[in-house]
């Protein structure tokens, strides 16, 4: 197996790197995600094959197990993490390269709200996916957000919620971008339990995503009209 292939077999393996053990079988020892890519950079491997072809590949076998119920959180956070790992190694080398991020995200759970599993978990795998993601934490003013928006010069804003009580929020963030002459620079993507695609709609932002992956697909559809 070339290492592109290896790259790709233990993201899905959830392998960081030698110590872990993998989700299969027990493969202690062997070289992981971080001591492959560490490999192939020195190598000379195409940073950009090590990156579509390994890392979001890899990725993108996970979400489809994930979709299926073959796996469950913790098999995709381990999957993400080792790609987070590998996106630190690799990022120097990206900026050399000259790897352009697909877009850059301002993402909060919104205020009020301390649930961040799921946000921190589309955070992870938007930047496993080459997203830069400005993550701004749980419980955040809709004012910071789009002051943040303003100062990074984002295109996507990600809004995360958990309550009912506090999915209304999202609404504010929305009618603040507006006030503030930022929303057709933007497009505004969000997500949790309680919310939908008919909530996205009715309070004015552009889509709704169900799971991490689909907010990946989204963002990638989102960033090509921006
Ligand atoms: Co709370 N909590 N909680 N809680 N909590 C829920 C949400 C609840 C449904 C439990 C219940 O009663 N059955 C309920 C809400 C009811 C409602 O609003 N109708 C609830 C409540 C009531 C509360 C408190 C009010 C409890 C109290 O104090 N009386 C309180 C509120 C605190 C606050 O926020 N102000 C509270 C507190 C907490 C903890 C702090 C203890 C803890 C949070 C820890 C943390 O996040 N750091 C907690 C937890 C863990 C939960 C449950 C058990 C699990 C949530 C979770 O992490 N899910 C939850 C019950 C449940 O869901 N079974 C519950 C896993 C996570 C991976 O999924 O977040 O949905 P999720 O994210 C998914 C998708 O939704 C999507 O992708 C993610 C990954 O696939 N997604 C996006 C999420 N954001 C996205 C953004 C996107 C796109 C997709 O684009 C930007």
């Amino acid at each position: 197996m070339d290492i592109i292939h290896q790259i790709k077999e233990n993201v899905i393996q959830g392998r960081r790197n030698k110590d872990d053990e993998g989700l299969d079988d027990s493969r202690r020892g062997e070289s992981g995600v971080a001591e492959l890519v560490s490999e192939a950079i020195r190598d000379g491997t195409d940073i950009k094959a090590i990156l579509t072809e390994g890392l979001s590949e890899g990725m993108k076998v996970v979400g489809e197990r994930y979709e299926t119920g073959e796996y469950f959180i913790p098999d995709m956070l381990a999957a993400a993490e080792a790609v987070t790992t590998a996106m630190e190694i690799m990022e120097p080398h990206l900026v050399k390269a000259g790897v352009k991020p697909k877009g850059k995200m301002v993402l909060a759970t919104v205020q009020g709200d301390l649930h961040d599993i799921g946000k921190n978990i589309v955070a992870l795998i938007l930047r496993g996916a080459g997203f830069e993601v400005i993550d701004l934490g749980c419980d955040v003013p809709s004012g910071r957000i789009v002051t943040s928006v303003q100062k990074e010069g984002a295109n996507l804003v990600g809004l995360s919620a958990l309550l009912t009580t506090t999915m209304r929020v999202m609404k504010e963030v929305v009618d603040k971008l507006e006030e503030a002459g930022l929303r057709s620079q933007v497009k505004v993507l969000i997500g949790g339990a309680p919310t939908s695609p008919e909530f996205a709609r009715d309070i004015g932002a552009d889509a709704h995503g169900k799971d991490a992956f689909q907010a990946v697909e989204i963002a990638e559809e989102l960033s090509k009209g921006a």
